[in-house]
């Protein structure tokens, strides 16, 4: 209950599941604090954005992670930005979790060759719900 999670999904990586992190996202919301709600918001383009603006995202982002009390990750569609954030809340302890479809996607051997993260692959929306719900039960 009230923990800080920072939610990282796909931006210029591609919108594709725009709808199942803002559902992730609502479900989250529930019972505790999305810092990253901005992830799920469905009119964010992956195109817009300048270099003076990006360099404002980056340092409120990394800040939000230092801030967070755990990260989770949605990982179906390759995202830089996803897996820097990953490794950077591994540089810090945070606790990462890592969710991807494993019917349409195969993750970097960078992630899954990690032990530090929890791996937890899903097949449908449903099991993605259910376990959030089980992370934030911990
Ligand atoms: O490489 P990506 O763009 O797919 O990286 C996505 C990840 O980086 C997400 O988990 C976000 O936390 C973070 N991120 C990337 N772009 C933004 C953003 N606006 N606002 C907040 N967080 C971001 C991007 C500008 C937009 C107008 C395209």
């Amino acid at each position: 209950m009230n923990k800080k999670i920072y939610f990282a999904g796909s931006i210029r990586g591609g919108r594709a599941d725009a709808e199942l992190y803002k559902k992730l996202i609502g479900r989250m919301s529930l019972t505790d604090k999305v810092l990253t709600e901005h992830v799920g918001d469905l009119s964010l383009s992956s195109l817009e954005g300048e270099v003076k603006r990006d360099t404002e995202i980056y340092e409120r982002d990394v800040s939000w992670i230092r801030e967070c009390d755990l990260l989770i990750a949605e990982c179906t569609i390759p995202s830089h930005g996803v897996g820097y954030e990953l490794a950077y809340a591994e540089s810090i302890n945070k606790p990462c979790f890592v969710l991807w479809n494993k019917e349409r996607a195969h993750l970097s051997a960078m992630i899954t060759g990690d032990k530090y993260y929890k791996l937890l692959p899903y097949s449908t929306e449903e099991e993605a719900m259910r376990i959030v719900d089980r992370i934030l039960s911990e």
